[in-house]
């Protein structure tokens, strides 16, 4: 389930200019084609998880699904995936979940991702793992080289508790040399996560040598909760381009 080949494979084509929105919508659609009837499924956070919740909504509503449970990363999808008619649970009560679908920051050539710019990471990350599939929706802009290439932010979920000590552990260590290190703000107050955690977000100027090392090292930190590099996760990436939408696993 988990193999990689790299053959890109166009399955669709597209004629009108298409805004990012139409591409993250598409990208959701054709994932949402792998959802059958009686699934229990991760549902991810983002926009573009949100145009595959108020999808499946749609299909039940509809008829064409249903027995559908749903598994939410985050309170946010939790909302919207209540307010279309799917029905909810939690991994206590799901810990198997046949197929997630989520949005990520960044996919690198091999399908690892960055992801929780969102802010969602730690549940993404137990919901995904949780599940035998986990597909990812993407627009084109996400694909990276390397991970970190894009320059933006690459979250790290702390406590609360000391966590300008944290951020100086994070800023100093070996595996992200030369990365910048910033709290996450909302206005002028710390953003605070789902789980009640901060976020210290780390800014790379080149993609990071080594994600496995990088990731390793960060986990091992005290007071770390999680991060959001996920290595090894995804079954398979669907990109939807100006050219069509690609299928990648
Ligand atoms: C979630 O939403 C996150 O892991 C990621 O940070 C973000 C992507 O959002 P969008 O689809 O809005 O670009 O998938």
């Amino acid at each position: 389930l988990r193999s990689r080949s790299m053959a890109a494979s166009p399955v669709a084509s597209v004629a009108k200019v298409l805004t990012q929105d139409d591409l993250k919508k598409l990208a959701a659609d054709k994932a949402v084609e792998y959802v059958q009837s009686g699934m229990v499924l991760g549902l991810g956070t983002g926009s573009t998880a949100a145009f595959v919740v108020s999808k499946i909504g749609e299909l039940l509503k509809e008829g064409k699904l249903k027995d559908i449970v749903g598994v939410p990363t985050s309170k946010r999808t939790a909302e919207q995936a209540a307010a279309v008619g799917i029905p909810l649970s939690v991994l206590d009560d799901h810990p198997k979940i046949d197929l997630a679908i989520d949005g990520a920051d960044e996919v690198d050539p091999e399908l690892n991702l960055v992801k929780g710019r969102g802010g969602a990471l730690l549940r993404e990350k137990m919901v995904e793992a949780a599940s035998a599939k986990f597909v990812v929706v993407v627009d084109e802009t996400k694909l990276v080289d390397g991970l970190g290439g894009s320059g933006l932010a690459m979250p790290v979920e702390v406590v609360q508790f000391c966590w300008k000590y944290n951020l100086e552990r994070l800023k100093n260590l070996p595996e992200v040399a030369g990365c910048e290190a910033r709290l996450r703000l909302e206005g002028d107050k710390p953003y605070v996560t789902d789980n009640s955690n901060y976020i210290v977000d780390l800014y790379f100027k080149t993609p990071i040598k080594d994600a496995r090392a990088a990731a390793n090292a960060i986990a091992s930190l005290e007071g770390v909760v999680d991060h959001g590099l996920f290595l090894d996760m995804a079954t398979a990436v669907i990109i939807a381009g100006t050219e069509g939408v690609t299928i990648k696993a």
